[in-house]
């Protein structure tokens, strides 16, 4: 049974040195050390063994499994390191030192990504609409089931004209304009709603690595009959990795908004910091990227459709975060500086 258990010892060593993945740590893991592995098979034989040889045995085996798990933790340890590396070796080099290149014009990164989004849903059947930056309070709040003196104002304080108006907190302020203008080829003609509306949002906040009082975001819904949250899903995720060019780990957690129900927050993992936490995601290492969910019935009424026969998606992309992230900017600050030695780095596809 000895040399069975070294058997063991020195098959798990040689198979973890050659494995790179975490999906192979887990078989190994369940391979070795499972309720079903090939450690344990060896001591369910143990009642066979005689009373002086059991505790030797035992002590072995006790031995070789806290060796194997501490083998694995080791080789995780090492991936996770290894995966960190790569995510910032994959990110573009950004300098705010780097002299401008005054010769030529360039885009703003944030221009970039925003055109960039716009192809990805044009080329997936959406409209893009333009809005205004200066709304009225039923557009910002009211039709978004959003009543004066609701709590969900207070997260969005921002600046008011004197004739009541105010420049918009959040894209969503178009939503009841985009249902009103599309609803009737929707119930006449069954086209489905299907749209994003980029635009620049204003809120009177402190800033912060990353918080700014002026930002973009881009909202996006999708109205027709039977559409449901897997449908939101799958346009997320097709658009973050068109982005970003590659699987980017994203995270799903109920988040409450007035105007969607349910109302999800979708994070995704820091690539500033490859997930280990920064002041860039406030240390959490995921960044709140992307609010979303199922239309509120009532928001749909206040546009005109009937929500006994159409259901819909909504979300409200942090384009400004998005930018952050596909360019490696640490700090949202840096977007509105108006530097151009930062600025004039991205060219980009444009
Ligand atoms: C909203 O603004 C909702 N209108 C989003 C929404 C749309 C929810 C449709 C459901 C359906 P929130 O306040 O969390 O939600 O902002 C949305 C995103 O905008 C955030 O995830 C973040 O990426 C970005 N954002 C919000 N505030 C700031 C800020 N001060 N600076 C930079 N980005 C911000």
């Amino acid at each position: 049974m000895k040399t069975q258990l070294e058997k063991i010892r020195q098959a798990a060593k040689e198979a973890l040195e050659s494995f790179d993945t975490k999906e192979q740590l887990e078989e190994a893991r369940i391979k070795y050390l499972g309720k079903k592995g090939e450690l344990t098979a060896i001591l369910k034989q143990m009642g066979g063994l005689s009373a002086e040889e059991r505790p030797v045995i035992g002590q072995l085996a006790n031995e070789i499994r806290a060796d194997i798990e501490q083998k694995i933790a080791e080789k995780a340890e090492l991936l996770k390191q290894n995966e960190i590396k790569r995510e910032i070796n994959l990110m573009p080099d950004f300098d705010v030192s780097l002299p401008p290149d005054l010769e030529r014009g360039s885009y703003h990164p944030i221009t970039l990504v925003q055109r960039q989004c716009e192809r990805i849903f044009k080329s997936m059947g959406f409209t893009v609409e333009d809005y205004s930056e200066v709304v009225t309070d039923y557009e910002c709040f009211e039709a978004l089931n959003i009543p004066k003196h609701h709590p969900a104002r207070d997260m969005q304080d921002t600046y008011y004209l004197d004739n009541g108006q105010l420049l918009k907190t959040q894209t969503s302020a178009a939503q009841n304009a985009i249902y009103l203008k599309y609803k009737d080829a929707l119930i006449n003609d069954g086209v489905p709603i299907k749209a994003i509306f980029p635009g620049r949002c204003f809120r009177n906040e402190a800033t912060d690595a990353c918080h700014e009082n002026t930002f973009f975001q881009m909202e996006g819904v999708m109205v027709d009959k039977n559409i449901s949250i897997s449908n939101l899903i799958y346009f997320m995720k097709t658009m973050l990795s068109e982005v970003f060019q590659r699987d980017i780990k994203v995270r799903l957690r109920p988040g409450f908004f007035p105007f969607v129900e349910p109302g999800f927050e979708l994070d995704i993992n820091c690539l500033i910091c490859g997930g280990e936490g920064c002041p860039s995601c406030k240390h959490s290492g995921w960044l709140e990227l992307c609010p979303c969910g199922m239309i509120h019935p009532e928001v749909l009424r206040m546009g005109g459709i009937d929500p006994e026969e159409y259901t819909g998606f909504a979300f409200g992309l942090g384009l400004t975060r998005l930018a952050m992230m596909k360019y490696g900017i640490k700090d949202i600050r840096d977007l509105n500086s108006g530097n151009l030695k930062s600025l004039s780095q991205f060219t980009d596809d444009e």
